[in-house]
Parts: C-alpha cells; sequence; structure tokens
C-alpha cells in the first residue's frame, strides 16, 4: 500500500518535472495528430495569440515543426 504510494507520487513529479509546457498547454495536447512533432498549425490550434515569429525562433532546426525541446524553449 505505501508502497504503491510512493510509486504514484514519484511518477507524479516526474510527470511534472518532465513535461514540457507552454502557456499552459502541453507538448503532448498540442501534437495534435500525436506525430511527435508541434507545426505551427497545432501550435496555433492551442495558443491562437501565437505568431509565426515566435514559432519560427524556437524551431533551432528550422524543419516547421517543433520537437519537444525546441516547445519547451517557446518564450511563451
Ligand atoms: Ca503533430
Ligand atoms: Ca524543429
Amino acid at each position: 500500500m505505501s508502497k504503491r504510494l510512493t510509486a504514484a507520487a514519484l511518477l507524479g513529479a516526474l510527470a511534472v518535472s518532465g513535461a514540457a509546457f507552454a502557456e499552459g498547454v502541453s507538448f503532448e495536447a498540442a501534437d495534435g495528430d500525436q506525430d511527435g512533432y508541434v507545426s505551427f498549425e497545432e501550435l496555433s490550434a492551442v495558443i491562437p495569440t501565437v505568431s509565426e515569429d515566435v514559432f519560427k525562433a524556437a524551431d533551432s532546426d528550422a524543419n516547421n515543426l517543433l520537437d519537444q525541446s525546441e516547445f519547451a524553449a517557446l518564450p511563451l
């Protein structure tokens, strides 16, 4: 029982610290088609105020898709 609770608490802590968030939106929530990348269309669907300039600035390898680390670097 207590061991199970500890594991659950640990998983919860990992989920919080390991997840990428931008503007309160998680990477998983922004990646609408679940392909592991967030396009500008997907990003603007969850954050309507985001500009393409911001997207391109975060897209450090310029492939027009944000991976998790690029998403986490969004200056939002
Ligand atoms: Ca996607
Ligand atoms: Ca990229």
